[in-house]
């Protein structure tokens, strides 16, 4: 069992459910619920769910739902006909494009990831939980009244909503590849939530188009949630000594700033190398460097899942993270167990898989040292307008 002990005074909760697992976004849709079976079995064959409080997550009521989105676009994704996608011809609230298609059960399939992330984000309020992880949340680009991004219902705003009952202000870090534009725009009128994104940052091509630096919030006297939204725009085949540095000098910044009293971590994990519509060369290291920073703040922790589009590797971040979560990641062999389900997904050339070993492409870094600090002076710049 590779040696996992349950931290003493220290708890962390895991919210999945296999139903969530089993929902299809169509033949050859990048996004795969399927990667969370295999993230899921890799959780358990290290044993790291016996360290840890599992529940199987509930599907979110309407009520819960329409707390942040509208009551006509819930009743459509809960009546909406499976249709085949059509791009040229969005439907109504945005459904029905090759991005966001309507499959089977889609309805179902949202609800049970929003509940799972309420639930954990219930247990930090509760402080039964230091530490909550819903690996199957973090779906940040849906809004109010329309799906966009792969992303139906916006779980990371409901869980928030549900931290600030309890919590002054929660600090919302996304390190998905993309750019976390619908928790921005949720919380871009209030200082009770700051948005830090880092992603791949083109000008408009690369999805969703927005998150330029200069993007900090809506900037008038009277409206506080200006300054608050932090964006770090990134080009092609940055790696992980540039990423973690970035992340934790900005993380610290903020932290030190905004001094909030909860965290949610977006942990997308199309950052990574070799992800099929990722561009980053980010290592399982270094991703989870990120999460062992903020376990280190000891601030109430929401770790959601998110992108992720080469399925080993989601698994192999995600695994690790939880491993972080728990702190047992120094004790794991980093050979994956022979029991472990699908264990062949992770073979490629080599006859002994590890967590931590990813295979992929490495693209060229185009991010040249002197932008990367150029970017910290102006955030720096950014959080001068921050009250304390
Ligand atoms: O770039 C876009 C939008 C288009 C229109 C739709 N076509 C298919 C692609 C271009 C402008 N969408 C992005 C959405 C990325 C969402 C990321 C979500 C997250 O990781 O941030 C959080 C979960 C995009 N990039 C790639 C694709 N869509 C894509 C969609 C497909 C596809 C291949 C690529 C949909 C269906 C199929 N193949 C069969
Ligand atoms: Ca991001
Ligand atoms: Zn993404």
């Amino acid at each position: 069992m590779n040696g996992i002990v349950r931290p003493k005074g220290y708890n962390v909760s895991w919210h999945s459910n296999p139903d969530i697992e089993k929902h299809h976004f169509g033949h050859a849709h990048p996004m795969k619920p399927w990667r969370l079976t295999l993230a899921k079995g890799l959780i358990m064959s290290y044993g790291m769910h016996t360290a840890m409080d599992t529940y199987v997550s509930r599907m979110a009521t309407r009520e819960e739902l329409e707390d942040f989105h509208s009551a006509e676009y819930m009743e459509y994704l809960k009546t909406a006909k499976v249709a085949l996608p059509d791009d040229d011809n969005p439907k109504e609230f945005n459904l029905g494009s090759s991005d966001c298609p309507i499959f089977e059960g889609l309805f179902n399939y949202c609800s049970m990831y929003a509940g799972a992330s309420i639930d954990a984000a219930r247990k930090l309020c509760n402080e039964e939980a230091d530490i909550a992880i819903n690996w199957s949340g973090g779906l940040h680009h849906a809004k109010k009244a329309e799906s966009s991004g792969f992303c139906y219902v916006n779980d990371i705003v409901l869980a928030i909503l549900q931290l600030l009952r309890k919590h002054p202000r929660v600090l919302y870090i996304d390190i998905d590849v993309h750019h976390g534009d619908g928790v921005e725009e949720a919380f871009w009128s209030t200082d009770r939530v700051m948005t830090l994104s880092i992603h791949k940052y083109d000008g408009y091509q690369f999805f969703p188009g927005t998150g330029d630096l200069d993007r900090t919030g809506p900037d008038s006297e009277e409206n506080p949630g200006a300054h608050h939204a932090i964006n770090v725009p990134l080009a092609d085949g940055i790696d992980d000594e540039q990423y973690v540095w970035l992340f934790k000098t900005i993380v610290g910044m903020c932290v030190d700033r905004f001094r909030p009293t909860a965290i949610v971590l977006q942990c997308g994990a199309d950052s990574l190398a070799g992800d099929r519509l990722g561009r980053f060369n980010v290592q399982v290291q270094g991703h989870g460097a990120c999460v062992a920073y903020c376990k280190s703040l000891n601030i109430p922790l929401l770790l959601v899942g998110g992108g992720g589009y080469t399925p080993r590797n989601v698994a192999r971040a995600w695994a690790h993270e939880t491993s972080i979560a728990i702190g047992c990641d120094a004790n794991l062999n980093p050979i994956i167990p022979a029991h472990t389900p699908y264990r062949s997904h992770f073979r490629h050339d080599t006859i002994f898989p590890t967590l931590d070993q990813i295979l992929g492409e490495p693209r060229p870094n185009k991010n040249p040292d002197k932008k990367i600090r150029e970017i910290v002076a102006s955030i720096t710049e950014q959080l001068r307008f921050v009250n304390m």
